[in-house]
């Protein structure tokens, strides 16, 4: 299916006109049928031969309704402008396409319609020109009569043409649909329209409206019950699930927890940016909003909103001032923006900004390698959702982390500081020597532990979870490097869960080789033939200490969750630790550490 929506001044023949190409009725109230006056979205289609089904959303031309002609162009990628031949360029022509040039639309086919009144010479040149500074440029334009059929196979092959030359959307793209229109079926529930510009819909899906889950129950596309509507399409969908009935037009409905809902973003405005109101409204999809401005410089904006929405890099929007009726087009850079506090932040924002997009330039595709520089650390689960996918492999300059991304710049900084700290530490406790990464990620404020491993460099080396200098610790044969990475690989999951004295003859690791590794601080060694990984001693103590005091060897053992062949030797390591003390009655306790 293909979707395509009209535009023109008010009275000038749109819905006469897709009424004529599709022999539907698309003013569906009685006042706009009374007034011969669009007030709401039309929805009508038809099928043409080469290309199949064609919906069109038809706007209304009023200058009172401009609102709702945004809501409706703002989802769909391709325009049927309609000018009457016996009315020059009218306001809200030249409005509606600034508004089309602004969201960056390029499909369109002009019609002069009415042609039967007046000779549609002049319009069609006027609209020529017109189209010719915006990015509808070389559009054809077509003179049509909807009353006498003249023209109609014109536009109808013109039109056959623009839609086989959009681009096909992506089948499994993640679902974004802006709902333009709401209603309640009796015995249905709620029911919402709008179009889905790409990824797939079925009855079933668990769907997340505003921020409240639902499921999908019955989709339709274009009247009828479908299995599967894919974009480009229109859809109306049966919803369930708590709230929803709030669900209106400007709501948004997506895949759950493949967006990330932003209030905060920072874009690039076109235009005279010093012109721009404080509170402009934002139009985006169907949605529409208030949002406040605060200048970042260099043509960037920091815009807040009065409510989340789901946005990706590269989105387009547009601004509008309802008093002047002025319109500016808009590309969201960010919407996952970091706070500006300190005095010139802003302008350092600005300056970021461009160097990330001064490559692709700014109407490019966002570049992963420049947005993760940008960023610094970064998630990737939160790439994903802002439509910055990781690729694979990764771009130059990355190194990836779990599921982080560390761009170099921030890898060499953190690296620098971790050394700083693990000095340190060596300089105070001599003969504890190294830091564990946990404690390493907590001290930098980094999200994870695997960041701090993967941006230690030599002379540090990272062992058993701890950093140390590479230096304190003779290498040992491969042999048994591959054994106590084996060890590290099963004790993973349940860190005392000891190998067993198979295990460890199957790994090769004798009690020499035992004693090596360990006194290497590669492996904790309880007693003979107990290993764990260094610090599960000091790991297990901190879980100790979260049991009334004192505790019994088998409460002990029930809370680390492991056997008495471990729990025996290891309580007894703990004593001669100093990380908890025998009572009389075999009972122990936590020694509190200061
Ligand atoms: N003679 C003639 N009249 C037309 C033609 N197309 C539309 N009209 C008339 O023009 C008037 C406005 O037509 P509409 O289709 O309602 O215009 P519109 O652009 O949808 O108007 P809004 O939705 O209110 O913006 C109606 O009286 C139509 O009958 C045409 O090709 N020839
Ligand atoms: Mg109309």
């Amino acid at each position: 299916m293909h979707v395509v929506a009209t535009a023109g001044h008010v009275d000038h023949g749109k819905t006469t006109l897709v009424d004529a190409l599709t022999g539907m009725r698309s003013d569906r109230l009685e006042e706009e049928r009374r007034r011969g006056l669009s007030i709401e979205l039309g929805y009508v289609w038809t099928t043409l031969p080469e290309v199949g089904q064609v919906a069109f959303v038809d706007v209304p031309g009023h200058e009172r309704f401009v609102p709702t002609m945004l809501a409706g162009i703002g989802p769909v990628p391709a325009v049927l402008l309609v000018v009457a031949a016996d009315d020059p360029w009218m306001p809200q022509a030249a409005e509606h396409l600034a508004a089309l040039d602004a969201l960056g639309v390029r499909h369109g086919v002009a019609a002069v319609t009415r042609s039967d009144l007046a000779d549609p010479g002049p319009a069609v040149e006027r609209v020529s020109a017109e189209l010719a500074r915006t990015s509808l440029r070389g559009s054809p334009v077509v003179a049509v009569s909807a009353r006498t059929g003249e023209g109609m196979d014109a536009l109808r092959a013109h039109l056959t043409a623009m839609v086989a030359a959009l681009p096909s959307p992506a089948p499994d793209a993640d679902v974004r649909m802006w709902v333009d229109r709401r209603f309640t079926v009796r015995g249905a529930g709620t029911v919402v329209t709008g179009t889905l510009p790409a990824g797939t819909l079925a009855p079933g899906d668990e769907v997340e409206v505003d921020g409240l889950r639902g499921r999908v129950r019955g989709v339709q596309a274009l009247g009828e019950p479908v299995e599967a509507a894919q974009g480009v399409a229109r859809v109306a969908l049966n919803l369930v699930g708590d709230g929803l009935e709030e669900v209106d037009r400007g709501s948004v409905l997506v895949a759950p927890g493949r967006w990330h809902r932003t209030d905060l973003l920072d874009v690039r405005v076109a235009g005279d940016v010093d012109a721009l109101p404080a509170h402009p409204q934002l139009h985006v999809g169907a949605a529409s909003l208030t949002a406040r401005v605060r200048p970042l410089g260099e043509g960037l904006v920091r815009l807040s909103l009065d409510r989340p929405l789901p946005l990706r890099v590269g989105d387009r929007a547009l601004l509008r001032d309802p008093g002047s009726r002025l319109i500016w087009g808009l590309r969201v850079l960010d919407p996952a923006p970091p706070a500006l506090r300190r005095r010139g932040a802003a302008a350092r924002r600005a300056r970021a900004l461009t160097a990330t997009w001064a490559r692709a330039g700014w109407d490019g595709a966002p570049d992963l390698g420049a947005e993760v520089a940008r960023r610094g650390i970064v998630d990737t689960r939160m790439l994903t959702r802002i439509g910055l996918t990781p690729t694979d492999p990764l771009p130059e300059g990355i190194t990836r982390a779990g599921r982080w991304l560390v761009a170099d710049r921030a890898a060499s900084a953190l690296a620098r500081r971790v050394a700083a700290l693990v000095a340190e530490h060596d300089r105070d406790r001599p003969l504890d020597p190294g830091v564990p990464l946990t404690a390493l990620a907590e001290r930098l404020g980094v999200p994870s532990p695997e960041i701090v491993a993967a941006v230690v460099a030599a002379p540090l080396t990272v062992r058993g979870g701890r950093v140390v200098a590479a230096a304190a610790s003779p290498a040992l044969p491969p042999e048994v490097e591959r054994a106590v990475a084996a060890i590290r690989r099963d004790l993973a999951a349940s860190p005392y869960a000891a190998p067993s004295a198979d295990r460890l003859r199957e790994l090769g690791l004798d009690p020499r080789r035992e004693a090596a590794a360990a006194k290497a601080g590669l492996l904790l060694r309880a007693a003979p033939g107990i290993v764990l990984l260094p610090g599960a001693d000091r790991e297990a103590a901190q879980l100790l200490a979260a049991l009334p005091q004192p505790f019994t060897t088998s409460e002990a053992r029930q809370h680390l969750g492991t056997s008495r062949r471990v729990a025996l030797p290891l309580l007894d390591h703990l004593d001669r630790a100093g990380l908890t003390r025998r009572l009389p009655d075999d009972r122990r306790e936590v020694v509190a550490r200061g």
